[in-house]
């Protein structure tokens, strides 16, 4: 009976262990995390529109943990008329906007960030203003990895960047670990 009581309890400690060990790897793959093929997006936010605003800028994080380049080559959204992806610098001290028409490489090993200031996709024609809270669909269109659904996470007015970012995430967790 000893062995079997034994046993039981190296079970259950096991199982425990099993348990805990899955808590601390699903941390970082929150229901945010999208993969596609080699392709691992994270942090899809975009912001609230101010009223009356027909566009808004979508931010996300791109990983490509494969061996070869891919490529971003469309977007699209139900709340919008079309999607464009655009680069935003400085040029002559005067802020400047342009379509990448060739779309967004995402070379092997590298990680491609879309945020304010910089890269970002372009919502026009909204049909709606976008509020905090909102989750907005956008369908991205890789060459290799293909379509893909992501969500973008509306924060507030002027937020710079995605809720949960550095230390935000120990108070996001209880309200994903309820997903
Ligand atoms: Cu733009």
């Amino acid at each position: 009976m000893q062995i079997i009581k034994l046993s039981f309890m190296t079970i259950v400690r096991a199982a425990a262990g099993a348990f805990l060990m899955a808590n601390i790897l699903a941390t970082p793959l929150r229901a945010d995390e999208v993969k596609a093929g080699d392709l691992v997006i994270t942090q899809a936010w975009s912001r609230a529109t101010p009223g009356g605003a027909k566009t808004g800028g979508g931010y996300l994080t791109i990983e490509n943990k494969g061996s070869a380049p891919d490529r971003l080559i469309g977007s699209s959204a139900d709340v919008a008329g079309k999607v464009e992806l655009h680069e935003m610098s400085m040029k002559g001290g005067v802020m400047t906007m342009r379509p990448l028409d060739k779309g967004l490489t995402i070379e092997p090993g590298k990680t491609v960030k879309l945020a304010p200031g910089g890269l970002h996709l372009m919502m026009e024609d909204l049909k709606s203003p976008l509020k905090q809270g909102d989750k907005v669909p956008v369908t991205l269109e890789f060459e290799k990895a293909g379509k893909v659904q992501v969500t973008l996470d509306v924060q507030g007015v002027g937020t710079q960047g995605p809720a949960g970012a550095g230390k935000m995430d120990m108070k996001k967790m209880p309200s994903d670990m309820k997903m």
